[in-house]
C-alpha cells in the first residue's frame, strides 16, 4: 500500500458568524452578509483545494472540550441541529455529516501506544462541536467528505499551556504516522481565532460592518506577528512563543489545535499562504494554507 499523508494544512476560523453571512439552506437564521474579507479568503482557501484529491478532512477543534484525555468521534453518522450556546440568534445549523472511523481509530491507537491519555467517543446521540460544523463547511460546503473530529484535552486546566503544547506536539507526531499508515490522503484543519479578546455586546444587526474592528492595537499587533511568522515558515518559533501568545492575547490556540497541525506537518520551515484575516466581534482570524502536496518527498 502507498504511504499516506497530509495535502495541505490549514488555519480554520469557526465563527459563526461566517456560515451565518453566507446563509446556507441548513442555518436557520438569515442574514444581509458581512464579514466578507474572511468569507473571500475562504473563497481564494477553496480556489486553491480544488483540484486536490484527498480522502478526509482531520480537524481539531478547541469547542468540544474534554477533560480526560483526548476525545474520537467513532461513529460513522452524525446529524443532528447545532445551535451555538453564545450566539443562538446567528447558528442553528443542521448537520448530516459521515465520520472516517477506521482513521480515527488509528490515529488513537497510535496516540494510545505513545502513552497518550485517549477515548473512542460512541454515543450515537452525541452532538457534534460547532467549531468543527463550522470550518469544515466553510472549507468545504459539499459536505462529500468523511471527518475525522479530534476534542480538545484541555490540560492546560489543569497543567499549564505547556504542557498543553506539549501533549499537542505528541498528537501531532501520533497523527502524521496513523496517516502515513493508513495510505490515505489527508486535509488538516487546525479550527481557531488567533486573538481571542472579545466585545461583551452584540450591534444590530450582527453583520454592520461599520462596528467591526479589532479590540486593540496589542491584539493586532500579536495576531500580525504570528501571520508574519506563518508566512515566513517559522513554525518552531511559533511553537516558542505559543504560552506568551495564549497568555498576553487570550488566543484561541490555547486549545492546541495550532500546536497539533504544525507538529503533524513536521514542523514546517515552508512558509504559509495567507488566504485571508479580518476581526468577527473584535476577535481576530487567519485563513491560512500549507501546501504540503508541493513539498516533495
Ligand atoms: O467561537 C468563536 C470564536 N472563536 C470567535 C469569535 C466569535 C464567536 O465564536
Ligand atoms: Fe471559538
Amino acid at each position: 500500500m502507498a504511504k499516506g499523508g497530509i495535502v495541505a494544512g490549514c488555519l480554520a476560523p469557526h465563527p459563526p458568524h461566517l456560515v451565518y453571512a453566507e446563509n446556507p439552506e441548513q442555518n436557520e437564521p438569515v442574514s444581509e452578509g458581512g464579514w466578507e474579507q474572511l468569507r473571500w479568503g475562504y473563497e481564494r482557501l477553496r480556489d486553491s483545494l480544488k483540484d486536490v484529491d484527498y480522502d478526509v478532512i482531520v480537524i481539531l477543534s478547541p469547542h468540544w472540550q474534554t477533560y480526560v484525555g483526548t476525545h474520537f468521534i467513532g461513529v460513522e453518522k452524525c446529524s443532528s441541529k447545532s445551535v451555538d450556546p453564545v450566539f443562538p440568534n446567528l447558528f442553528r445549523f443542521n448537520y448530516d455529516l459521515s465520520i472516517d472511523v477506521e482513521l480515527a481509530k488509528a490515529i488513537h491507537d497510535q496516540a494510545e501506544s505513545e502513552g497518550m491519555s485517549v477515548k473512542m467517543m460512541t454515543n450515537p446521540d452525541f452532538r457534534v462541536d460547532y467549531g468543527t460544523i463550522v470550518s469544515c463547511h466553510m472549507v468545504r460546503p459539499e459536505w462529500d467528505k468523511p471527518i475525522v473530529s479530534i476534542s480538545s484535552n484541555r490540560s492546560l486546566s489543569y497543567y499549564s499551556v505547556e504542557v498543553m503544547q506539549e501533549m499537542m506536539i505528541e498528537l501531532g507526531k501520533s497523527t502524521a504516522k496513523a496517516i502515513e499508515e493508513s495510505g490515505k490522503k489527508c486535509l488538516l484543519i487546525a479550527s481557531n481565532s488567533l486573538s481571542h479578546r472579545h466585545f461583551v455586546t452584540e450591534t444590530n444587526p450582527p453583520e454592520d460592518m461599520s462596528k467591526e474592528h479589532i479590540t486593540s492595537h496589542a491584539m493586532h499587533l500579536w495576531d500580525m506577528r504570528m501571520i508574519e511568522m506563518m508566512r515566513e515558515g517559522k513554525s518552531q518559533q511559533i511553537i516558542n512563543e505559543m504560552p506568551e501568545f495564549c497568555e498576553q492575547a487570550i488566543a484561541e490556540t490555547d486549545g492546541g489545535a495550532l500546536t497539533w497541525l504544525l507538529s503533524a506537518m513536521g514542523v514546517p520551515n515552508e512558509p504559509a499562504i495567507l488566504h485571508g484575516y479580518g476581526t468577527i466581534i473584535g476577535t481576530g482570524n487567519a485563513i491560512m494554507e500549507w501546501p504540503c502536496r508541493n513539498w516533495g518527498a
